[in-house]
């Protein structure tokens, strides 16, 4: 098991004992009929932590993930980009919200979220901890870090917890443009010159191992697969989400004319399944667990965010702003 299977402070497999027993075979049985559990339901303790997990991992992602592309606005080749890639940093951040909001329905509040964040308690997406150094980089994210959100949101918007779906399905509208953005911008770098191509070729080279990752660790050693499909909130395993997407965007890849840096990457046409170099999971490890190229940047902008922003959060909670904005 990853990380022992008990790597998140509070979600204990024997928690389950605890729980009345009649309670749980009915919120089973909902799950099993595919109903959707709604936040003043019954839920047992653990569901309801490794949703917040969850989900607020998503949310922190999504801000995060607005940084390597959002510093790329200014820098974006003509007008028409800055635009769209001003659109897409923002409808990030606005996919944050949904996702924040959805995790608040379980009882942890947005602050403590943000808090956690910060102070280096809770995760957010591995893919997020590399830099963007060219356009080719940012292009590589809008359309295939996108492709594989929507693998796995796709799949999850079918899942057991309402709020949860709901913001999965939302989001996936949104993601759809990003991708078709992203890939417009990719076939733009593929048809030009040959430093273009270049240029997207070794993004393509930086990025092919944190992608790999992004589906989270293997079946083999992912910690809360099993119970996550079991109560439906994950709807398909980090193996059968990489192989998903090996097989939507590898050809894609290839067409443009692309080398993917894994000489052992090929399809079993027996098992159906794509056959790949194992990925580093002690890279994986070290990333996600704050050590990769750009964890202390990235939430140190999220931190001095925070620190600006708490006077506008502070005249919202007054009372004079009552008269004066719908939010109070
Ligand atoms: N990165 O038991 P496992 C976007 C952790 S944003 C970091 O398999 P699980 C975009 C995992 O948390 C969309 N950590 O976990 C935004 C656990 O650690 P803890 C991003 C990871 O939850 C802006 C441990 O490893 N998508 O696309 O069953 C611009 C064991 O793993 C990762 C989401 O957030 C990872 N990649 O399955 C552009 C999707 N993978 O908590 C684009 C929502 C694993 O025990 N999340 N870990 O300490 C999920 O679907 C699931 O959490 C995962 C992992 C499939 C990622």
């Amino acid at each position: 098991m990853y990380g022992g299977g008990n790597t998140f402070e509070g979600i204990k497999t024997d928690s389950l004992s605890q729980e009345d027993p009649q309670k749980l075979a009915e919120f089973e049985a909902r799950i099993a009929r595919g109903e959707k559990i709604e936040p003043g339901d019954w839920m047992p303790d653990m569901y309801r932590k490794q949703l917040i997990r969850m989900i607020e991992q998503h949310g922190h992602s999504e801000i995060i993930g607005a940084l390597p592309e959002g510093t790329w606005i200014t820098r974006a080749p003509g007008f028409k980009r800055k635009l769209s890639l001003m659109a897409k940093v923002q409808d990030e951040v606005g996919h944050a919200q949904l996702l924040y909001s959805a995790a608040e329905t379980l009882g942890k509040s947005r602050e403590q979220m943000l808090d956690d964040l910060i102070t280096g308690k809770s995760k957010y997406s591995n893919i997020f901890n590399y830099p963007a150094f060219t356009w080719a980089d940012s292009c590589f994210i809008s359309w295939l870090v996108d492709a594989g959100a929507i693998v796995n949101q796709l799949a999850n918007a079918k899942g057991s917890y309402g709020p949860y779906c709901r913001a999965l399905e939302r989001i996936c509208a949104e993601e759809s443009f990003h991708l078709k953005y992203g890939h417009h911008c990719v076939i733009y770098l593929a048809s030009g010159t040959d430093k273009q191509r270049q240029m997207f070729q070794e993004a393509l080279n930086r990025w092919w191992a944190p992608m790999m990752h992004f589906f989270g660790p293997s079946d083999k050693i992912s910690a809360h697969t099993e119970v996550l499909m079991k109560w439906k909130v994950k709807m398909s395993t980090n193996d059968d989400q990489r192989n998903q997407f090996l097989d939507m965007y590898v050809p894609k890849i290839w067409e443009l004319g692309f080398t993917i840096p894994d000489p052992k990457l090929k399809k079993n046409t027996e098992t159906n399944k794509w056959e790949y170099t194992e990925p580093d999971w002690e890279e994986f490890k070290r990333v996600i667990n704050g050590d990769g190229p750009c964890n202390k940047e990235r939430l140190e902008v999220r931190r001095i965010a925070e620190e600006r922003g708490r006077w506008v959060r502070e005249a919202l909670k007054s009372p004079s702003m009552r008269y004066v904005t719908p939010l109070a």
